[in-house]
């Protein structure tokens, strides 16, 4: 083959091209996603219950489609949403969407929709010239932009093209269009001449079939490269309802299509006969039909079919080799892949074959669930597979309840029971969640007590319920007390249950050093939700139980003895001396820039503005798939994985765009502020009213030559240099709704979009953080008015000026945040509260200051001494007791 015909194959892709080559046999286009032809779809798609959907369009590829045709033109549907959701749906579940898309409509705003979501090439279903040449050419032009392939209908101003002449009339002119005056690809237009039902009992209808083959094969021979498809099922469409029939005449219509030509058909795999395997009576009946070899062959083949009526069944699970497995398989298959489609079908099977229904979930599903295990545990499975597993068996454990407690032998043998809790004060819960799915999956019994939870109330649920493990879970650093608290009171009670602690802030330092010493009982620290399961199994199993527990208890004596040992080897200096070895700008030469605004405003934006802001890669470590954006999607090991839960999470995304999900809410002020007294800021209005004083930390290890002891008050000018400063405060938040959203996915048993919601919202606090900063450096205050930087230069922090968070490593201090609420007045203003630990509710929210001074930078405050915690406690008006609560992970030992 010539290379310059090579490069006239029609190429399509989905994740995977499709390439039509005259070795090509036949491509054939899945059918079933498409609302006018499958009732069931059109249910599921008006339902808005898109999960069930997409295994339409799944069991069609798995079924053989090589393409799928998607078609959502309903009047009571809104077919724009309907596509986009759906089309972006697709493009999170790899094994649809390796498969290119026929994207189809009449209305060619559902078109454009499609689109602008469809991954790879994909073809459009259709374009004409019903309505004019000027029209058939913008469309054209615009599929040719969006670099799709096209189907073009035999359709011009007059109508639809019902004979052999008008077929190539009207074909031959529109590829004359196409490739003359838009310089369409002649290889990327396929003409579709109309399939019509024949055996209709009308004389007209008597040619249809076989016009349409004479046509394919006139267009083959004189429209170089351009291809033919066709719906193929319109042609049996006098026998709805007896599929045995509509089989036959589907497989003998694509046999001689394709003979003439014809490369590609919207046909339903499933409803298709193996032409060989056609009983023979009926073929001839409805060759007679197809190719009008008789006069009577309309009434011979009706009178035939009455013969075959409710003789048949389609049967769906043969066409998926894996519904044919034995039913243990069958599970083991839906759990691994995450496919509940047939779950409860399943599930009823295998528990008509146990004993008891408990054994289902004992036996049946635990042996899937144990190979889920084993596939995470060698990395060969990654968690957002693990935690879409967790949904089938969720559904499947549901499903078997009723008949578990009308039996009452509920006595599960599960692995252990393990109460879950993020404590008193925090409000995060992804972490907890992925590890409660996790350790869900390795059939432990899960009691979630959800965020927030009191020490009274995590103790009195521990007893009541029996627990063999009390999880607890927190972010910020005042969780770390509770935890501390909680580990002191479970002792008093003289309580013998192991702790396992987790969650951002924690570590196994703090562990081991301020919790494990307060209880009597293993305290353990874990790292991440894939090392909760192996030490779960240690903490509960009486085998290892307690030699794990004293191996742990030396290890964290040890580990304890060399922390306290190193940090009191470290040379610290005085307040004053740090004070004294603060950095000094060279104030007498700086001219602050003076805001464009003074004062506080509310800012609300769409959540559309702020996705070029996010950055992607905390979001894969969320899902513990680990590696920069975007280097991790075609990562060796991870790669796949990252594709996936990006595509799911662009999806959602999606979903939070076009039915404003999520709002974005914020507040900000900008103020003349100087530091008074080293490490105190103040803040004044226009008039040099007094407003707030901030106070910062400073850095009290001994430094070497030449370094600072910084604090954040550094860089802002002192009041004694005689020039006014300006510093600001925000707060941001896309958290309102985000739990709401959470709990209608957990009603429905499915954690992994519930956590994704999380995550999601998560990164958009974050995205909105860093949006309002840039408004800020660039247009509010205006000091960096011709900054110019990429998103990527913003991820990497490359502007001028620092918006540190209390909490984070400059200012730990979480007393802060009430400064700023009164400051800006953000309850009232926003609607985000504080909690006793200062966690920020809705979760998704982020809080801190603006310096502007090109000097200012992020650094660490490390460990301070109680001297510095004695004059801080002085400057908040706090007893010292409560700044050492307070200020705890900060202080040497
Ligand atoms: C993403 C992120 C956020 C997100 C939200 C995080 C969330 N929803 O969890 C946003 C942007 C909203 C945010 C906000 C803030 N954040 Co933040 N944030 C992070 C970041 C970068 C990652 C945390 C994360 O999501 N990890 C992924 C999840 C899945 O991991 P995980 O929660 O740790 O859980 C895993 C394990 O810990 C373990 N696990 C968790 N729980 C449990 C329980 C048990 C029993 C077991 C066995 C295991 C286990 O298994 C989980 C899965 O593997 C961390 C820094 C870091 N690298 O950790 C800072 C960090 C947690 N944030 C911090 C701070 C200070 C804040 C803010 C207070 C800042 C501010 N002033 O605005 C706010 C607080 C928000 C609020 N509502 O109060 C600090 C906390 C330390 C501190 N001094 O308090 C950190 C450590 C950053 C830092 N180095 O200073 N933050």
């Amino acid at each position: 083959m010539a290379d310059a015909d090579c490069n006239k194959y029609l190429k399509l892709s989905g994740l995977e091209p499709l390439i039509v080559t005259p070795e090509t046999n036949f491509v054939n286009v899945g059918e079933r996603t498409n609302v006018t032809g499958s009732r069931k779809f059109l249910r599921l798609i008006k339902e808005e219950r898109y999960e069930e959907a997409l295994d339409v369009a799944r069991a069609q590829v798995e079924g053989g489609a090589q393409i799928i045709d998607i078609n959502m033109d309903e009047g009571m549907l809104d077919g724009v949403h309907a596509m986009t959701t759906f089309l972006n749906l697709i493009a999170s579940e790899p094994d649809i969407s390796r498969v290119p898309l026929m994207i189809d409509s009449s209305k060619w705003e559902i078109i454009e929709a499609g689109l602008k979501v469809a991954q790879g090439k994909s073809v459009v279903n259709s374009i004409s010239l019903k309505e004019g040449e000027a029209n058939f050419i913008h469309q054209a032009k615009l599929v040719k932009r969006y670099g799709a392939a096209v189907i073009v209908m035999a359709f011009d101003e007059n109508g639809q093209a019902d004979s052999y002449e008008r077929r190539i009339e009207i074909c031959k002119r529109s590829y004359d269009v196409l490739v003359d005056k838009v310089g369409f690809p002649a290889e990327d237009i396929i003409f579709d001449p109309n399939i019509f039902p024949v055996a209709t009992g009308m004389d007209e209808h008597k040619l249809n079939a076989l016009d349409f083959f004479r046509a394919t094969k006139w267009i083959r021979e004189n429209l170089p490269y351009a291809h033919v498809s066709g719906g193929v099922s319109n042609v049996s469409f006098s026998f709805r309802g007896n599929d045995k029939v509509r089989e036959a005449m589907h497989s003998a219509f694509l046999y001689h299509a394709i003979q003439n030509g014809m490369t590609m058909g919207i046909v339903n795999p499933e409803m298709l006969e193996v032409y060989d395997s056609i009983d023979k009576v009926l073929l001839e009946h409805v060759e007679d039909v197809l190719l009008n070899r008789r006069d009577d062959a309309t009434e011979r083949l009706l009178d035939l079919a009455e013969t075959f009526k409710g003789d048949y069944k389609a049967n769906e699970k043969a066409v998926q080799e894996w519904r044919a497995l034995p039913v243990q398989e069958r599970l083991t298959h839906a759990l691994v892949k995450g496919v509940d489609e047939f779950i409860e079908i399943d599930v009823e099977e295998a528990r008509q074959l146990a004993v008891k229904p408990i054994q289902v979930i004992e036996i049946n599903l635990m042996a899937g669930m144990n190979v889920v295990g084993d596939l995470f545990g060698s990395g060969k499975m990654f968690l957002p597979q693990v935690v879409k597993s967790a949904r089938v068996m969720k559904k499947a454990v549901a499903y078997l309840l009723p008949y578990i407690e009308a039996e009452k032998d509920g006595t599960s043998q599960s692995a252990g029971k393990i109460l879950m809790a993020t404590v008193k004060g925090d409000v995060h819960d992804i972490g907890k969640n992925i590890v409660s799915v996790v350790l869900g999956c390795n059939n432990y019994e899960i009691v979630d007590l959800g965020v927030m939870v009191s020490p009274e109330k995590i103790i009195e649920m521990a007893i009541n319920e029996n627990v063999d493990i009390i999880g607890l879970s927190g972010l910020i650093t005042p969780s770390l007390d509770e935890m501390v608290y909680l580990a002191k009171e479970l002792d008093k009670l003289n309580i013998k249950i192991p702790i396992m602690i987790g969650g951002a802030t924690t570590s196994r330092a703090h562990t081991a050093v301020k919790i494990a010493p307060e209880y009597r009982e293993t305290v353990v620290h874990v790292n991440d939700a894939s090392r909760a399961v192996t030490v779960a199994g240690n903490l509960v199993n009486a085998n290892t139980k307690l030699e794990y527990s004293k191996a742990l208890r030396s290890e964290y004596d040890e580990l304890r003895e060399g922390y306290l040992n190193r940090s009191r080897d470290k040379n610290f200096l005085t307040i004053e001396q740090a004070r004294a070895n603060k950095l000094k700008l060279d104030w007498e030469n700086f001219t602050p820039k003076k805001p464009t605004f003074i004062g506080v405003k509310t800012i609300e934006v769409d959540v559309e503005t702020l996705v070029p802001y996010i950055d992607w890669t905390p979001f894969f470590r969320t899902w513990e798939l680990f590696g920069k954006y975007p280097a991790i999607l075609t990562d060796e090991i991870v790669g796949e994985q990252a594709q996936d839960v990006f595509k799911d999470a662009k999806a959602m995304l999606d979903v939070i765009l076009k039915e404003n999900k999520l709002t974005a809410k914020g507040i900000y002020g900008i103020f003349p502020a100087n530091t008074i007294n080293d490490d105190d800021i103040e803040l004044c209005d226009e008039n040099g009213k007094k407003l707030q004083t901030f106070l910062t930390l400073r850095q009290q290890s001994q430094k070497t030559k030449g370094a600072f002891n910084l604090a954040l008050a550094d860089f802002v000018a002192p009041k004694d240099s005689g020039k006014t400063d300006y510093m600001g405060a925000f707060c941001v938040t896309t958290g309102f709704g985000v739990d709401e959203w959470a709990a209608e996915f957990e009603k429905n048993l499915d954690d992994y979009n519930s956590i994704m919601v999380k995550a999601l919202a998560d990164r958009l606090a974050e995205a909105f953080a860093e949006y309002l900063h840039e408004k800020v450096r660039t247009e509010i205050w205006g000091y960096a008015s011709e900054e110019h930087l990429s998103k990527q230069d913003l991820i990497e922090e490359e502007y001028k000026g620092i918006r540190p968070a209390p909490g984070y490593p400059a200012c730990p201090d979480h007393l802060e945040k009430p400064t700023i609420w009164k400051l800006l007045n953000v309850e009232e203003a926003i609607g985000v509260t504080l909690t006793e630990s200062m966690a920020m509710w809705p979760a998704s929210s982020v809080s801190g200051y603006y310096f502007g001074n090109p000097e200012s930078k992020y650094f660490g405050l490390g460990k301070i001494k109680e001297d510095q915690v004695v004059d801080y406690a002085k400057r908040r008006s706090i007893p010292t007791e409560k700044a050492m609560k307070w200020l705890n992970p900060n202080i040497a030992d």
